[in-house]
């Protein structure tokens, strides 16, 4: 028995010594890549220059033309539900962010999966990237939790400065609810008493990642960063000059650009060939037949979020430019992607409207919004509406909180090192968030952390071009407040809340209709009802989708008129209090 004991240490060191050695070695090889994850925050899939826009995004678009554009990238349809399953590959109603906190149904209040943020038991990026060896990094918009146990600094992040709410002020703490008026944040584990001078999201969010770069680089690990961009979600903030950079431009109403933007896909080659425009919404208005005034009214709402896309495109290049500074560009994997579709919906109004406290609140502390001479400014809550919106997700149909294509697909460059691909190609591989986490752990030779996850690892694709990410039989399901939709190959069963949908089963072949103007379920019953099936049998239960009893959409329903809240705390974004973090844990900023 002792011999044996001593036979085994002995064959452990020599293994140990063994790892060592070939440890060493690889590193004298070669570092590790880094990897950075950059994410925005309701762009649209066509608001990058290289994917069609007129707005001027000249960093991210050099990405593009280093790396490769993907054209069938999908997320979930809103923030914490795609930043749930980003952070894990599972689905976000198994993660614990089965819809958006704000809109949990009364029949999901605590319910597994609907706890709103995201459940403790799930290892994150933070966590794996943390055990192959890397310093982890976060900043921006954090969203999946705020109790100490749910901060980045208890999920796997050596740094991190983050916004923990879903959205506000791009330039301070204010939020826009009555019991919830504070946008919180935190800074390395401690919950931030006041934000930094000259805080503004996009530019604060970039200096503090490059900071912790700089101040990691004595460690000689590779990082994992993640910056997480507020922008362009509403409210559309933006500092001068990038504020009047667009002056004019877009008096000429979104049909204009609707068409340009489509022209500019075609030629860049990134549609189908029989690719349809995207029909406008029913109740807007034809662009041309506005009168001039109003035409440069509704323009100046996108003149503004234009130029908060241009001054992100600004703060993403200076942290490309650090990386090409300290000689790390060249070995870092870049990944930049959006978190879902544009903002379609009127948010300000939806939130606010209910309640008396709110609109009072509101008033009071939101009072310059209405004014068009301070859009932009940090008085005023600036959005730009659906006519735009439609403009931001060409050639798509749909916007943010519903499963169209507008809704779910976004932009993806992804730049890698010693890449096999033709630099600037272009490629129509069916992908989904939940693959970032599978593609870094083939990467770092882990195994998956969780249980259940769907996403699949882009490895394989990334180092040959010949091999692609899904195949026709691989299939992908949405659900967000009783929205649905589910994608097998090139077929997609849909059933949206009217009036974007017809709520009932429709079937689209996205091989070529992208726009989704071509309901095919009354000539292919069988495929529909294999589709349908395969949602509510396997994708359904799979992941313990409770359709909600109430949902922010069921007014647009046919069922009117609008039913009266009779649950006290529905909707909750309305009367949830402000969340108080432990004393010892507050501090001021850092600088
Ligand atoms: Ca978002």
């Amino acid at each position: 028995m002792h011999y044996h004991n001593k036979i085994s240490l002995w064959l452990l060191g020599i293994c140990f010594c063994a790892l060592l050695v070939s440890t060493n070695s690889a590193h004298a090889e070669k570092k590790q890549p880094n990897i950075l994850i950059v994410m925005t925050d309701d762009m649209g899939w066509a608001d990058l220059g290289s994917y069609g826009s007129e707005i001027e995004t000249p960093n991210m678009d050099e990405l593009a033309t280093k790396g490769i554009r993907f054209t069938n990238f999908y997320t979930n349809p809103m923030c914490t539900p795609t930043r749930a399953t980003f952070m894990t590959g599972v689905d976000h109603h198994v993660a614990g962010a089965g819809t958006m906190n704000l809109f949990t149904a009364p029949n999901q209040q605590g319910e597994q999966g609907y706890e709103g943020w995201l459940r403790e038991e799930f290892k994150t990026l933070g966590d794996v990237m943390r055990q192959a060896g890397y310093a982890t990094y976060v900043t921006g918009k954090w969203d999946l939790g705020r109790f100490p146990e749910l901060i980045p600094r208890s999920r796997g992040f050596d740094r991190d400065f983050v916004m923990l709410d879903s959205h506000g002020s791009h330039y301070d703490m204010r939020n826009i609810y009555a019991r919830n008026p504070k946008i919180q944040f935190t800074e390395d584990g401690k919950y931030l008493k006041s934000l930094p001078n000259d805080y503004y999201s996009s530019k604060t969010y970039t200096d503090k990642m490059i900071s912790f770069i700089e101040d990691g680089r004595k460690t000689g690990k590779p990082f994992f960063g993640y910056l997480a961009y507020q922008a362009p979600h509403d409210p559309h903030h933006v500092d001068e000059p990038w504020r009047s950079m667009y002056q004019g431009v877009y008096d000429k109403g979104w049909t204009h650009f609707h068409r340009e933007r489509f022209k500019a896909q075609q030629k860049l080659g990134l549609l189908p060939e029989k690719t349809e425009l995207a029909e406008r919404y029913w109740y807007l208005p034809d662009s041309e037949y506005l009168a001039p005034i109003a035409r440069a009214m509704l323009g100046r709402q996108m003149e503004v979020y234009a130029g908060m896309m241009t001054n992100m495109d600004h703060h993403f290049g200076r942290l490309i430019q650090y990386l090409k500074d300290i000689g790390e560009y060249e070995n870092t994997v870049i990944v930049l992607f959006g978190d879902n579709g544009p903002e379609g919906n009127n948010t300000f109004e939806a939130l606010t409207a209910p309640g008396l406290t709110n609109n009072i609140f509101r008033a009071r502390n939101w009072s310059e919004q209405h004014h068009i001479n301070v859009i932009g400014t940090p008085g005023s809550y600036p959005e730009y509406g659906p006519g735009w919106a439609q403009i931001s997700t060409t050639p798509f149909y749909g916007h943010k909180a519903y499963p169209s294509e507008g809704g779910i697909r976004n932009a993806l460059i992804v730049k890698m090192p010693d890449s096999k691909h033709e630099a600037g190609s272009i490629r129509n591989d069916f992908m989904h968030v939940s693959d970032i986490m599978p593609t870094l752990t083939e990467l770092t030779g882990q195994e998956p952390p969780n249980e259940n996850i769907s996403g699949q690892s882009w490895l394989g694709m990334l180092k040959d071009p010949n091999n692609t990410v899904r195949g026709s039989e691989d299939w992908i399901g949405w659900e967000i407040m009783g929205a649905m939709a589910l994608r097998k190959g090139n077929w997609k069963i849909l059933n949206n809340w009217r009036p974007y949908g017809a709520r009932e089963w429709q079937l689209f072949d996205l091989e070529s209709d992208w726009a989704e103007r071509h309901d095919l379920a009354d000539q292919k019953p069988e495929i529909l009802k294999e589709l349908v099936a395969l949602y509510e049998d396997t994708y359904m239960s799979k992941n313990n989708i409770i359709l909600p009893n109430r949902a922010s959409s069921e007014s647009l329903w046919w069922n009117m008129p609008l039913r009266f809240p009779v649950y006290d705390n529905y909707p909750p974004g309305l009367y949830r209090k402000q969340y108080m973090p432990p004393t010892d844990m507050l501090t001021e900023p850092k600088d």
